[in-house]
Formats: structure tokens, C-alpha cells, sequence
């Protein structure tokens, strides 16, 4: 096990578009473990491979509510083959850390891939799970949830990154 260092924006293994899994070996097993621990560590909710510096198709999500007992979903290779409805919801990301804005998505998906030991796996999801789980297929695509601003919270998120960035260095000094 071991906690992985987070690529973050604007770090160019976020635009690229992850590969496909062709067979789940034991690397690929260490590195399922290795991206939920990263997660834990954070802590997130969701993390995709590319946020680690991996280019295969691969998926954690953990919404840590006690109170759903839902637990780790990982998934490689996951696809969207149903979506329906709309919502807005306010997202962040641990590649944009300390950025958070409202993003408009899909409000129920099937998602469908395989889970760890191999096996197909369907997921129905609705409210934050579809949410959570858009946002981190769409990283497997090369999309961050900024992409997906409309042009004036976008011009907000890059003004906001730039105090965010200067911030840091100044504290490191
Ligand atoms: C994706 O993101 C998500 O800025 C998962 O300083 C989250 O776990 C999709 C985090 C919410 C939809 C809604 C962000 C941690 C964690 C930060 C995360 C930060 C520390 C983000
Ligand atoms: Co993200």
C-alpha cells in the first residue's frame, strides 16, 4: 500500500485521455489499493487515475457519509451508458484544491465496467454518487469539472487559481 502523490491542475496528464484495462493483473490490483488510500488520505470522495500520473481507466469513489453504508465503488473501465435528467451541484476537485463552483450534469446514471476481481458490474446512481462518478469518468476523458464552467465562472476560477497559487508561494517563502 502507498499513498500516491495528486497531479493538479494545470498539470497536462489531467488533459489526456486514459486507456482502457486489458486485463486486471496485480499491478493494476496495487494500483486500485494504492488510488483508494490516496483518496482516504486526502480525503476526497473520488479519484481517477490520471489524477495520480496513470493513464489506465480506472475509478475510486467513496462518499464517506456514516450514515450510507456504501463503502469503496472501485471501477475500471467504466462507461456511462444511461444518463437522464439534469441538476446542478457544487463540485471540487482534488486536482483544483481550494475551488469549488456549481457544475450542471446529468442527474441519474447507469454506469457499467468491471470491478477489481474482474467481474461486470452495473451501477445505478443518482443525487452526489452520479455526480461524483461523471466527474471522474470525465477525468479518464481529459476533462476537468472547470472545463465545464460556463465563461464567467470560468474567468472567476482562473482569477481565484492565480490569488490561490501566489498564496502558497508566499507562505512558502
Ligand atoms: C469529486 O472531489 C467531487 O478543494 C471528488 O482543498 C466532489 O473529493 C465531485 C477536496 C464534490 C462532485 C462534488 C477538494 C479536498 C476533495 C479540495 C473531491 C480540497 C480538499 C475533492
Ligand atoms: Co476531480
Amino acid at each position: 500500500m502507498a499513498i500516491l502523490s495528486i497531479c493538479t491542475y494545470p498539470d497536462p496528464v489531467l488533459k489526456k485521455q486514459a486507456k482502457p484495462v486489458d486485463e486486471i493483473n496485480s499491478s493494476i490490483r496495487k494500483l486500485i489499493t494504492d488510488m483508494a488510500e490516496t483518496m482516504y488520505d486526502a480525503p476526497g470522495i473520488g479519484l481517477a487515475a490520471n489524477q495520480v500520473g496513470r493513464l489506465e481507466r480506472i475509478i475510486v469513489v467513496d462518499l464517506q457519509k456514516p450514515d450510507l453504508q456504501q463503502g469503496l465503488i472501485a471501477i475500471v473501465n467504466p462507461e456511462i451508458v444511461k444518463a437522464e435528467g439534469s441538476v446542478k451541484y457544487e463540485e471540487g476537485c482534488l486536482s483544483v484544491p481550494g475551488f469549488y463552483s456549481k457544475v450542471k450534469r446529468a442527474e441519474r446514471v447507469t454506469v457499467k465496467g468491471l470491478s477489481p476481481d474482474g467481474k461486470p458490474v452495473t451501477i445505478e446512481a443518482d443525487g452526489l454518487l452520479a455526480v461524483v462518478l461523471q466527474h471522474e469518468i470525465d477525468h479518464l476523458d481529459g476533462y476537468l469539472f472547470v472545463d465545464r464552467l460556463g465563461p464567467v465562472a470560468k474567468e472567476l476560477f482562473k482569477r481565484k487559481w492565480k490569488k490561490l497559487q501566489s498564496n502558497k508561494s508566499n507562505g512558502n517563502r
